[in-house]
C-alpha cells in the first residue's frame, strides 16, 4: 500500500480505497492533466468534501497523494528530494478545488519555494464533474513577476504540450555564464530599515568577503522595509523572488548581511531548501580557512563552537547542512557535527589550552615590558595595508594580500632605531564592521597585543571612500577591546592611488601621517614619529629608567633603522 499524505483522519475504507488508487493512474507524460485523471480527483472531492492533490513527476507517474480539508492542502517536506542548485524539483502539483477557488497563495507559494514544475487547480463542480481550470508556473528573473497565471478554458480540449514546455523553461533558468569559475554561487541580500547608501556599501562588503570564502557572487539583493520580518527578516514575496534568482544562477547559497537569529537561520533554510549564511558565519568561515597557527586554530574553533550552540539546538538532524558553513571547511569542521554534549567539552578544553597561551603571551609581554621595549601595534580595518606597512618598515615577509582577513596570526619585529633604541613592531588582524562578537571574545589574547601597546599606528586606506566610517569603525572596536586610551598615531596609506585633494583634508583633520607602503612613501617621516612619540615621552617622564641593554628574543627579527628604511 502507497502512503497518503496529509488529513488522513476519519476518510471512510472506500475513500481511502479511492484515494489509494490514485496512485495506480498515470498521467500521459506531454500533457499537463488529462480529462480522465481531473474526473477521477473531482469525483473524490466530492466525497470526501477535502482537497485532493497529487505530485506528479515528469514521466506522469503519480508520486504522492495528498488529502487536504476542505480549503487547503499542506504538501509534505520535500526537502531531500531536490534536483539540485538551479533546477526544478521535477514534480508538479494537480490539486481539486470544492468552492471554486482558483490558484490561492498558499499554492503560488509552494510553487516557488519549492520549485514546482507548476501548479493546476481544478474546480469541482457540484455533479462531482471538472469545471474550469487555471495553472501556473514560475517565470525566469528579470520581468519583475515571480510566477505566471493561465486559465484553462476547457479541460477537454486542453492539449498544451507539457514535456516541451518544461524543457524550454527550464533552459531559461539555467545559469548562462558557467563557464570558468567552477566555485559554488551565491546570492547575497541586505534588509535594513533605512539608510540605504550604508546597507549598500556594506552589502559590497559582504560580496568581497563571500569571494574571499570561496564563493562566487552572481547576485546581490537590497530590501528596505518599514519593519523587519521577525519570522525570516525578509517577507515572503522576498523570499520566493530570492529563490526564483538563486534558481536562475544555478546559487545554492544564500547569505544574509544581518545577522539572522538561530530560527531566522532555520526558518529561511527550511522554506527555500537553499544553504543559507549571515555574515557573522561568512566572517567565521574566513577566519577558519585562514587561521594557520595552533593559537589562530584554536580561536576559530571556539567562535564557531559558541555561534553554533543555540543553532545546534534548533537544527533537526538531518540539517546538518544548515550549520556545516560553506562546503564544510575549516578546523573544526568536522568535529563541529558532533552533538551538543560533545561540543561543550570541546569547548572547555579549547578555552583551557588557549588559557595557557594566553599566559605564555602575557609572559613574553611582562618581559618586554620589563627590559623596556616598547611595543607599537599597526590596527586597522581589514585589507588597509597593515601587513604591507609591516614589511616595508622592518623588511619582513608577512603576507599580504588583496583579500579580507589575510593576516590572522599576527607576526612582530623588532625595529632599531639609531642612538641603539629598539622597538617591536606587530600586525593585527584586521577589523571589519559588526565583528562578530563571539569572535572578538575569541581572539581576546591576540587582540590584547593591541590594549598593552605603548602606541597604535591606526592604519586607514586613504583611496577608499569609506575611510571616516574604517576609521570610526576601527576606533569604536578598539573601546570596546579597552584599548581606547592607548596614544595612536594615524595612518593615511595608500597615498600613491589616493585623491590629494581628499588626502590632504584628511591628513588636516586627523593629524595623520601620510605614507604609501607600496612605494615607501612617507615612511621615513613615520618612523621618525614613532621614535619621537615613544621615547621623547619617556625621556620626558620622571622616572625615566636606563634602559638596559636588550637580548634578542629568538622569535624576533631585528631591523636597523634607518638604514633599511632607504632600501626599496
Ligand atoms: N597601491 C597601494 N596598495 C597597497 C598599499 N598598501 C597595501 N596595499 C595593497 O592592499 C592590499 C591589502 O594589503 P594588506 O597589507 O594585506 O592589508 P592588511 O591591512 O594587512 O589586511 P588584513 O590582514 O586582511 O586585515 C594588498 O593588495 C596590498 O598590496 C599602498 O600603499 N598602495
Ligand atoms: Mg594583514
Amino acid at each position: 500500500m502507497e502512503e497518503l499524505f496529509g488529513n488522513k483522519e476519519g476518510l471512510k475504507p472506500s475513500q481511502n480505497k479511492a484515494l489509494q488508487g490514485l496512485y495506480h493512474r498515470r498521467l500521459p507524460a506531454d500533457r499537463w492533466l488529462s480529462p480522465e485523471f481531473a474526473r477521477r480527483m473531482t469525483e473524490i472531492i466530492r466525497d470526501t468534501g477535502r482537497q485532493v492533490g497529487v505530485l506528479v513527476d515528469r514521466l506522469g507517474v503519480v508520486d504522492k497523494v495528498i488529502v487536504g480539508d476542505a480549503h487547503q492542502l499542506f504538501i509534505p517536506d520535500l526537502g531531500r528530494e531536490r534536483a539540485g542548485g538551479g533546477r526544478f524539483r521535477g514534480v508538479r502539483l494537480v490539486h481539486t478545488h470544492l468552492r471554486g477557488e482558483g490558484l490561492s497563495k498558499d499554492d503560488l507559494t509552494d510553487l516557488a519555494l519549492l520549485r514546482l514544475d507548476g501548479v493546476v487547480v481544478v474546480q469541482a463542480k457540484p455533479d462531482g464533474l471538472p469545471g474550469s481550470a487555471e495553472y501556473a508556473h514560475l517565470l525566469p528573473p528579470g520581468g519583475g513577476d515571480v510566477w505566471k497565471l493561465e486559465p484553462v478554458d476547457n479541460i477537454h480540449t486542453w492539449d498544451d504540450d507539457f514535456g516541451a514546455f518544461i524543457k524550454g523553461l527550464e533552459a531559461q533558468f539555467r545559469p548562462s555564464t558557467r563557464a570558468v569559475d567552477t566555485r559554488d554561487a551565491a546570492v547575497c541580500i541586505s534588509v535594513t530599515m533605512g539608510q540605504p547608501q550604508a546597507a549598500k556599501r556594506s552589502l559590497d562588503e559582504l560580496a568581497r568577503l563571500a569571494d574571499t570564502a570561496g564563493l562566487r557572487v552572481v547576485d546581490s539583493v537590497r530590501q528596505v522595509r518599514r519593519e523587519l520580518d521577525g519570522r525570516t527578516l525578509v517577507g515572503q514575496g522576498k523570499l520566493k523572488d530570492l529563490v526564483v534568482r538563486c534558481m536562475h544562477n544555478g546559487a545554492e547559497h544564500l547569505i544574509f548581511d544581518q545577522e539572522l537569529s538561530p530560527s531566522q537561520l532555520r526558518n529561511i533554510a527550511t522554506e527555500t531548501d537553499l544553504k543559507v549564511l549571515d555574515r557573522t558565519q561568512l566572517i567565521l568561515d574566513i577566519f577558519a580557512q585562514r587561521a594557520t597557527t595552533r593559537e589562530g586554530k584554536l580561536q576559530v574553533e571556539l567562535a564557531q563552537l559558541r555561534y553554533r550552540r543555540p543553532r545546534l539546538a534548533l537544527m533537526p538532524t538531518a540539517m546538518s547542512r544548515l550549520t556545516g558553513g560553506i562546503g564544510g571547511r575549516g578546523p573544526g569542521e568536522t568535529k563541529l557535527e558532533i552533538n551538543r554534549r560533545r561540543a561543550d567539552e570541546r569547548e572547555h578544553r579549547i578555552e583551557r589550552q588557549l588559557r595557557e597561551i594566553a599566559d605564555q603571551r602575557a609572559m613574553r609581554r611582562d618581559r618586554r615590558k620589563r627590559v623596556g621595549l616598547p611595543l607599537v601595534a599597526i590596527v586597522g580595518y581589514t585589507n588597509a595595508g597593515k601587513s604591507t606597512l609591516l614589511n616595508r618598515m622592518t623588511n619582513a615577509a608577512v603576507d599580504a594580500e588583496d583579500k579580507l582577513f589575510a593576516t590572522l596570526d599576527p607576526t612582530s619585529r623588532r625595529l632599531r632605531f639609531p642612538a641603539e633604541r629598539e622597538i617591536v613592531l606587530t600586525d593585527t588582524v584586521g577589523f571589519i564592521r559588526n565583528l562578530p562578537k563571539d569572535l572578538v571574545h575569541a581572539f581576546r589574547s591576540t587582540l590584547d597585543e593591541s590594549v598593552e601597546a605603548d602606541l597604535l599606528l591606526l592604519v586607514i586606506n586613504a583611496s577608499d571612500d569609506e575611510a571616516p566610517f574604517h576609521k570610526a569603525t576601527v576606533e569604536k572596536t578598539l573601546e570596546e577591546l579597552g584599548a581606547g586610551e592607548v596614544p595612536t598615531v594615524v595612518v593615511l596609506n595608500q597615498v600613491d592611488r589616493a585623491d590629494p585633494e581628499r588626502l590632504a583634508a584628511l591628513a588636516h583633520d586627523w593629524d595623520a601621517s601620510c605614507v604609501s607602503a607600496v612605494t615607501g612613501e612617507g615612511t621615513t617621516e613615520l618612523l621618525d614619529r614613532i621614535e619621537r612619540a615613544i621615547f621623547r615621552e619617556r625621556a620626558a617622564s620622571a622616572h625615566a629608567r636606563e634602559t638596559t641593554p636588550v637580548p634578542l628574543a629568538p622569535d624576533a627579527d631585528t631591523v636597523s633603522w634607518p638604514a633599511s628604511a632607504g632600501e626599496s
